[in-house]
């Protein structure tokens, strides 16, 4: 029987609602900053969220609707310096004026790792955003709860491409009948799949919830709270109203049967 030992979580979109008032506004800041007049609106995100990775996501950008534009001398290290200016903009918002993990995160994040379930981060975000994250939203010590924080361009390929979560997986020594991930959009859905791991959670935000999230266990609205049980959408009624550690062994003994 396969032990569920390893909890993996996404990030932007998973713990967080991340990018609808995170990662847009730090972008759309770095564009300014650099005397560049566009603007990313709620709705041109949404379209640019099918490509991962934010130096990605600039180039898709200019590849797509700014066709002529002409960056001053090398693209890349344009890219990589509107991006870093973007990083920057992105931890000082997790500062002020902050944002909450999701419904649930944090709960089910103590019982797990009180009762000594091993947790790790896969994820396409840079580093430094995850620990600006963890630490002003979780704890300060926040990052200490994570054996592995896979992030960004750690790997070649980002999601879809399983590559992250193999490596966070090689980084736990577990094999993926040991593990569970969490995920909020196609892309991770695939890249979780393309890992091998076959329990998988996902919690649907406004971004992705009409996506196409096939091969996951069980789709639900939120983790759930006291005052705001979660809804399962898709996938077996193993959840009462909260999703917690026993609903997790439950789902992933399920979808390892
Ligand atoms: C979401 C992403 C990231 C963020 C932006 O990552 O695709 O690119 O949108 O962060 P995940 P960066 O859902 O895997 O957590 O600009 O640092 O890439
Ligand atoms: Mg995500």
């Amino acid at each position: 029987m396969a032990e569920l030992k390893a909890l993996i979580f996404d990030v932007d979109g998973t713990l967080a609602d991340t990018e609808r008032d995170g990662h847009r506004v730090a972008f759309n800041q770095a564009f300014a900053d650099a005397g560049l007049d566009w603007d990313w609106t709620v709705d041109i995100y949404g379209q640019l969220l099918t490509v991962t990775g934010g130096k990605e996501r600039i180039k898709y950008y200019l590849k797509h609707f700014l066709p002529d534009f002409t960056p001053p001398g090398k693209l890349d290290s344009f890219v990589a310096d509107l991006h870093a200016s973007k990083t920057e903009h992105y931890k000082s918002l997790m500062v002020d004026p902050g944002l909450p993990l999701r419904p649930g995160v944090e709960r089910l994040l103590r019982e797990a790792r009180d009762a000594g379930m091993r947790l790790a981060i896969a994820t396409t975000t840079t580093p430094a955003n995850v620990t600006a994250l963890l630490t002003n939203s979780l704890a300060e010590d926040a990052e200490d709860w994570f054996e592995v924080i896979a992030a960004g361009d750690i790997v070649p390929a980002k999601k879809p491409a399983p590559d992250i979560f193999i490596w966070a997986m090689e980084q736990l020594e577990l094999p993926p009948e040991n593990c569970m991930a969490f995920e909020d959009s196609d892309n991770g859905v695939k890249s979780v799949l393309g890992s091998g791991i076959r329990s998988l959670l996902v919690t649907v935000n406004d971004y992705t919830r009409d996506q196409d999230f096939s091969g996951a266990t069980v789709v639900v609205d939120q983790l759930g709270t006291n005052e705001q049980p979660c809804r399962v959408l898709n996938g077996p009624g193993l959840i009462r109203d909260q999703v917690d550690l026993d609903a997790l062994k439950d789902i992933h003994r399920y979808a390892w049967k």
